[in-house]
């Protein structure tokens, strides 16, 4: 039997007959749409979700974004919650809606998060070219906007004829679903092909499970690794977001507690173990801890699981400086298991840690880190109470140390850019695997509230407290009146600092004196903007988009603040200034960021010396991963 539809109407059949299974439990492969419309889809996406909607069935819920950027990091953010396994389709207009998902595409792709991207397209037919809003191209004629999402995207096609669509879609899903794989997908619909019909056979719309295996390394590299990590003196295990999207923390807790093995964590990979376990050290990197960064530093075996080992994770290559040290990575891609010269073991972080800890033989390390954890931890108590430099104004630390008090082990926190990931990585305590939502992998300003709306419909009995800084609100804050029209809360704390803290402070490190990272008024005689404070009222801003708005002077106030919103059944927004200066202790760490070899600035030569003293540390890390 055949079912005659536009291609818009059997995307849509379609992806509602979607699901994802792993451990046994399904859930919708496409738990949505998310878009705006605009000449390119309105006839043909968007007449596919009226008729799906007016006609009962299947459910295929339409949420109208603000900005299509956001709507991809809403998708992303869902995704990230549902640990890869359900996400989110974004339907936007030809053009500039398309390139506006750009970034999104990006940011999905580099965190290796699920997200369906179908921009719409010129027209096949091209009967009269060139259409409002297209790009023409003299040397080639099929060349339109969104082959810039070629580069972005783990899977890309343009259904140029209705009965390409089919095996399209098969491959999406596929590589959706795909752990290695996926990423942003990309289906460009050219706007006249959206409309034409074609004879689908009904098999395209039966219901189909995408199944995602824990997939099990290689018994030969296990038993390599093993001997590998039953010869180290200091092993360290680096704990990425894999072990949280595998849902791995119970096997890691497991190995950790057997072994002895002092357990780091990366930014995507924070929660994998509570802040409290046996085997924490925090955070490592450039934005770790000291205690996390002492016991790299003289690791000799680093075992990897589901890192991505980013410039932040390995301080620029400056983090392990064992002569002999040695890594075993274990995660679903093999280009990620092989990176610092690793010994491979390509597999599901659960099942690898599973089949990893019998190969051990019972091997147990007793590394003596734990009063340094216990000190360290006291320096964080301290921060959450500190006082800054700059009179009353609260510190970074203190608004930290108060969300992380107010937050209940099941709520979560999302972050993204400035100074405040950094801080968060050092000084939260996160007691749940899905609690800390710190999008690092792109650190994208403006994913904070977009993204933190994905969570929220992601998991709607979990409260969400998203940190924004006023360079990010800056950027994107009009998600708030999506929220609104959504009745989804969310608690926001807007960071006010007039500018960037983070860029301000790497700015003067690089010798280039803070120049252009404020929020002042320009000043005429310096040519930089430090001269006065802006007449600029965020609060104000966020209560005009519809928000409930409090502004907190103190922290006392934002206790209280806290309080309300918790209390609240609207989406809250809380307002506070803060002190710029850092007020986190040091990760005691490096990051490299390169400095201008020549200059008359005596700051830059200054910064020039600095940087070349660290990049001594730096190592290539060639050496073979096994024994
Ligand atoms: C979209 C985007 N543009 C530029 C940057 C580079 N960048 C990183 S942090 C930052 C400033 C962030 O300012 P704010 O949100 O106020 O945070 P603060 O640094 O004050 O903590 C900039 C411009 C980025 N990460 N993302
Ligand atoms: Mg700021």
């Amino acid at each position: 039997m055949k079912q005659r539809l536009t291609v818009g109407q059997a995307v849509v059949r379609f992806l509602a007959n979607q699901w994802t299974e792993r451990d046994g439990v399904e859930q919708r492969t496409v738990a949505g749409f998310l878009g705006i419309f605009g000449h390119g889809n309105v006839a043909g996406i968007g007449q596919a979700l009226l008729q799906a909607q007016r006609t009962g069935a299947p459910d295929m819920p339409y949420r109208l974004a603000r900005n299509e950027q956001a709507m991809v990091h809403t998708a992303v953010g869902y995704a990230r919650m549902r640990n890869r396994l359900s996400t989110m389709a974004c339907t936007a207009s030809i053009g500039p809606g398309s390139t506006n998902m750009l970034t999104g595409a990006a940011l999905a792709t580099v965190n290796r998060l699920p997200v369906l991207l179908l921009p719409s397209d010129v027209f096949a037919s091209r009967a009269a070219v060139p259409v409002l809003q297209e790009l023409e191209v003299p040397a080639a004629g099929d060349v339109s906007v969104n082959d810039a999402f070629r580069p972005l995207s783990r899977f890309f096609d343009r259904i140029w004829r209705p009965e390409q669509l089919p095996q399209a879609l098969l491959s999406a899903m596929r590589v959706l679903t795909d752990p290695a794989e996926t990423g942003a997908v990309t289906l460009c619909l050219p706007q006249d092909v959206q409309t034409e019909a074609y004879d689908y056979p009904d098999e395209l719309f039966t219901k189909r499970v995408w199944h995602v295996p824990r997939q099990a390394p290689d018994p030969l590299a296990v038993e390599r690794a093993a001997a590998t990590i039953r010869g180290a003196h200091r092993p360290l295990i680096v704990a990425g977001g894999g072990v949280i999207y595998a849902e791995a923390s119970a096997a890691l807790d497991r190995f950790a507690r057997e072994t002895g093995i002092p357990v780091a964590d990366t930014q995507a990979g924070k929660g994998a173990l509570n802040w409290d376990h046996p085997n924490a050290v925090g955070g490592i990197g450039a934005t770790g801890n000291p205690v996390a960064n002492r016991l790299a530093r003289n690791a000799d075996v680093v075992i990897g699981v589901g890192t991505r080992y980013s410039d932040f994770t390995t301080a620029s290559r400056s983090a392990f400086q064992h002569p002999d040290v040695r890594f075993v990575n274990l995660n679903v891609t093999g280009f990620d298991a092989g990176k610092l010269s690793a010994l491979p073991l390509v597999g599901d972080a659960r099942a690898g840690l599973s089949a990893l800890l019998p190969a051990l033989h019972g091997r147990r390390f007793t590394g003596d880190f734990r009063d340094d954890v216990a000190a360290w931890q006291a320096a964080v108590d301290h921060a959450y109470r500190g006082r800054g430099t700059q009179g009353d104004l609260p510190t970074q630390a203190e608004v930290i140390g108060v969300v992380n008090e107010a937050c209940g082990a099941r709520d979560v926190v999302v972050q993204a850019a400035g100074s405040l990931p950094g801080d968060l990585q050092r000084l939260w305590r996160s007691r749940d695997p899905k609690q800390y939502h710190v999008e690092y992998g792109y650190s994208c300003m403006g994913f904070e509230i977009a993204g933190a709306l994905g969570i929220k419909l992601a998991e709607p009995g979990r409260e969400v407290y998203t940190l924004v800084g006023d360079g990010s609100y800056l950027m994107m804050a009009q998600e708030i009146a999506t929220a609104v029209a959504e009745h989804l809360k969310l608690i926001i704390i807007l960071v006010q600092n007039h500018g960037f803290a983070s860029i301000g402070g790497l700015s003067e490190q690089v010798g280039s004196q803070r120049f252009g990272t404020s929020y002042r008024y320009r000043n005429p005689r310096s040519g930089d903007y430090d001269g006065a404070r802006l007449p600029v009222d965020l609060a104000a801003n966020a209560e005009s988009l519809g928000a409930s708005v409090i502004r907190c002077r103190t922290i006392a106030d934002l206790v209280e603040g806290l309080k309300q919103a918790r209390e609240a059944d609207r989406l809250t927004v809380l307002h506070i200034e803060t002190d710029p200066e850092p007020s986190a202790p040091s990760a005691e760490s490096w990051w490299e960021v390169p400095v201008a070899e020549v200059a008359t600035l005596h700051s830059t030569r200054h910064a020039r010396t600095e940087y070349l003293a660290g990049k001594r540390d730096q190592r290539h890390h060639l050496r073979p991963g096994g024994l």
